[in-house]
């Protein structure tokens, strides 16, 4: 063969690998986008971050392919409102949800608090844009009617736990998942799996294999690891010869079978050749959990981070985050841009090409998938009513730049921190920066919006005084 026939060959060969590739996917040209939430995944917890003992291979690959977060947060230091955070693009200030439980003036009682029917959810935003959305997991921003469930709040196909006692007597085992609403239910067979997220990557990937790929896909996988309430894993051998107590043991395997499912989920993307075209995002709802007997310094889950879970302090609120999105992302970036929950909805909305919707406060990250700066912002804002009397259990947060207010309870003076020197948040310097700190007390006033179910300042004036 002279060098003419072979660069012929060469052409012919490539024509007909870019038409079979046309042929098995006619990629849309806006990406698929497949979002991936941990349910209290401290940011200490993947070796991307620095965990030293507890393996995530798959998530750390992913972290060498695409970008790592550094100042990554959660909207909320706590499920349902991080949540809430997420999908309506609210910051916790002025979003429907502020704590897991919350007050009804009208019944005077506490129960959960859903998403309003008039404020737009992602599922809602993408399915509107086109997308085929799904919902797999965890949703806990609904109530006992099914009209605020994941499938009734713009997921198309939607399957999701369920919990607690509802009017009728109607009590939910939430080892049961509900898919379309109450049209059909799955039980979660525990002997069955590794862990509960091997059964929603199940899920997953069977309604993956049904899709057609005329329209993206909107894929929100809520997995459950490694949060208490997933007291034991099928695989008994992880981490076995290990020597760790039972309990410590136990919350290492769910985050590596966690990494597992994820990369499952991953193969299967490429194997339907359509990972090249999709955008991963994968991050947590909350900081460490240190729940139930398990120790969050057992693992340092937090890294040097002050608190945890329920705190406004760091460990409570930054949370590992990932990007990855093929041609896109560059290969190893780490990126220190404070961002927050409120950022994905307009960030999806830019990258699905729509309007960002006017009830969204956050701010898109989608020019640093590109390797570029995003918009600057003034400050980030965080408040929680955590359920119960002490005036403490009302708690907020500012950062502006690389400094971080932090007060408990309104009355409290806010404590400040500079991340820069102090990633501890160890050494209070609110007596050096009295113009900062007041300026932090206004942004934490200004930003509440009124909201009847969680009063600001906290539970004491319906529970009554401390
Ligand atoms: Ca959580």
């Amino acid at each position: 063969m002279n060098r003419y026939q072979f660069l012929l060959l060469m052409v012919a060969h490539l024509f007909f690998s870019c038409s079979e590739r046309e042929e098995r996917v006619n990629p849309p040209s806006r990406p698929h986008i497949v979002f991936l939430l941990a349910d209290d995944l401290g940011y200490g917890e993947l070796g991307s971050y620095g965990q030293k003992l507890i393996h995530t291979p798959v998530l750390d690959e992913l972290a060498r392919k695409g970008i790592r977060f550094t100042n990554f947060y959660a909207g909320s230091p706590i499920c349902g409102p991080s949540r809430a955070v997420i999908l309506t693009g609210k910051h916790s200030a002025s979003s429907t949800i502020r704590g897991n439980i919350g007050y009804h003036p009208e019944r005077e009682v506490f129960a959960r608090v859903a998403l309003k029917p008039d404020e737009m959810t992602l599922g809602e935003m993408l399915r509107e844009a086109g997308y085929q959305t799904a919902f797999i997991g965890k949703w806990h921003l609904d109530d006992c009617n099914v009209e605020t469930w994941a499938h009734h709040r713009g997921f198309d196909f939607a399957v999701q736990e369920q919990f607690g006692t509802c009017p009728g007597g109607i009590v939910y085992d939430e080892r049961m998942h509900w898919i379309n609403g109450k049209q059909d239910s799955i039980f979660y067979d525990q002997t069955a799996y590794d862990c509960l997220d091997e059964f929603r990557t199940e899920i997953a990937l069977d309604y993956l294999d049904g899709l057609d790929l005329a329209d993206p896909i909107f894929l929100f996988m809520s997995y459950r690891a490694p949060h208490a309430h997933e007291k034991t894993v099928g695989d008994k051998d992880l981490y076995a010869d290990q020597g760790w107590p039972e309990i410590e043991r136990t919350h290492a395997a769910k985050i590596t079978l966690l990494d597992k499912q994820v990369g499952r989920l991953l193969d299967k993307l490429t194997e339907m050749g359509v990972l090249d075209n999709t955008l991963i995002v994968f991050t947590s709802d909350n900081g460490a959990q240190g729940e139930q007997g398990h120790d969050h310094t057992f693992f340092q889950s937090t890294g040097e981070l002050r608190g945890r879970k329920r705190d406004t302090y760091e460990g409570g609120l930054r949370v590992p985050a990932l990007a990855f999105w093929a041609g896109n992302t560059k290969p190893g970036t780490v990126d220190d841009t404070p961002l927050s929950g409120q950022d994905f909805m307009p960030t999806f909305a830019e990258v699905a090409g729509i309007k960002v919707p006017d009830q969204t406060n956050g701010v898109s990250f989608a020019p640093v998938l590109f390797g570029r700066d995003p918009k600057p912002r003034d400050y980030l804002v965080w408040e929680f009513n955590m359920y119960g009397k002490p005036s403490t259990n009302f708690r907020q947060a500012v950062r502006i730049g690389t400094m971080k207010g932090v007060r408990y309870g309104v009355d409290s003076s806010m404590e400040l921190y500079d991340l820069a020197q102090d990633i501890s948040e160890s050494s209070d310097i609110s007596d050096q920066y009295p113009e900062l700190v007041r300026k932090m007390e206004d942004i934490v006033q200004k930003e509440h919006v009124p909201n009847p179910h969680f009063p600001y300042g906290g539970y004491s004036a319906i529970l009554g005084a401390e």
